[in-house]
């Protein structure tokens, strides 16, 4: 692979114009993809902050405020990345976390579909933790033309081109690939761009970090309780923030592992495959990570609906195979 180590300060703008060049098969149309989801990003980004200040009053204890708040920051987020992709004209189809059904944008000759998890952990914005974006790119197989159909998006989690998420945290950060290795731009807020702070990020084979929700163990299968009475025995450390791209992007930085199992109430997993699990998966392989539902790699698990879920077992490769 040509050597594309860029000077970190590169705003991504450049990057991606660096590397289109750099890779000749890559169309523009993938790169103003990505585009177009970093602009609807910095939209998100302010609303979020925003969001804080009503908090505020929503703290008042006007609990409806903040209620509402949550649903308006779901519902913005989601509409501000559909139309930010309808008015970039690369995307014929969009599947959503925040809609039943597949969203045809109009652009009949758009090359690729969307799957988007709009704003994951949502329920955390009225306590000020970090919330993120989630995305999977497919280039379609249905014909340039016509509309979207269901097979574009069932093509598999190994079909995809591009993934990538967005962490609003204590800094907003995206990190994404397109398959050479992950790369992580951290938002510059009086410049409006977004500057290159990891170039070609790798998670640590091992880490000393599990990431899961204690309260649902008893549910758990007995490997996963063995494995996570390993963990503490070793005296591993126990993080969780319930807010996975918050959790996974800690993990994928330090070394760790995010364990979400079967339970009782997510008897097959709470994680959606196509918009959650799929991308962050293709982030963590490309960054020399793992993921699993259990029984074989989650970019292997075949697709059946739009909104199935899966379960995840993500991070450092050696905790993952040793899980
Ligand atoms: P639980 C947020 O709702 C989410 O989808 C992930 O971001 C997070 O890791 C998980 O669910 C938290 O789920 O059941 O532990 O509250």
């Amino acid at each position: 692979m040509p050597n594309l180590a860029l000077p970190v300060g590169t705003t991504l703008d450049r990057y991606i114009m660096r590397r289109q060049n750099a890779f000749p098969f890559a169309t523009g149309e993938l790169s103003q993809l990505l585009r177009d989801i970093a602009l609807a990003s910095k939209i998100i980004n302010r609303e979020i902050n925003r969001a804080g200040l009503i908090d505020i009053g929503g703290a008042a204890g006007s609990g409806n405020v903040q209620g509402e708040m949550q649903q308006k920051l779901d519902v913005i987020a989601n509409i501000r990345f559909i139309r930010a992709l309808k008015n970039g004209g690369e995307v014929c189809g969009i599947i959503s976390e925040e809609d039943e059904h597949m969203i045809q944008t109009g652009n009949v000759n758009g090359k690729y579909v969307v799957a988007i998890d709009p704003l994951d952990g949502s329920s955390n914005i009225d306590v000020n933790v970090s919330i993120g974006t989630i995305f999977s790119i497919y280039r379609r197989v249905s014909p340039v033309g016509t509309e979207a159909t269901l097979d574009d998006f069932m093509q598999g989690g190994r079909a995809q081109v591009a993934a990538g998420y967005v962490l609003y945290g204590s800094s907003t950060i995206l990190v994404f690939t397109t398959g050479q290795g992950v790369s992580g731009f951290t938002y510059d807020n009086s410049l409006g761009e977004y500057i290159l702070s990891h170039n070609d990020i790798r998670q640590p084979a091992n880490g000393s970090i599990f990431s899961c929700n204690d309260g649902n163990a008893d549910d758990y299968p007995a490997y996963v309780q063995d494995y996570l009475a390993q963990c503490k025995k070793q005296r591993l450390t126990g993080r969780y923030i319930g807010s996975l791209v918050a959790d996974f992007h800690r993990n994928l930085i330090k070394g760790g592992i995010y364990l979400y199992p079967p339970t009782v109430k997510s008897p097959v997993g709470k994680l959606r495959l196509l918009y959650e699990c799929y991308p962050m998966a293709f982030i963590a392989e490309q960054a020399g990570g793992m993921a699993t539902d259990g029984q074989q790699p989650i970019l292997d698990v075949r697709p059946v609906s739009l909104h199935q879920r899966s379960v995840l077992y993500i991070g450092s490769s050696e905790m993952v195979t040793q899980l």
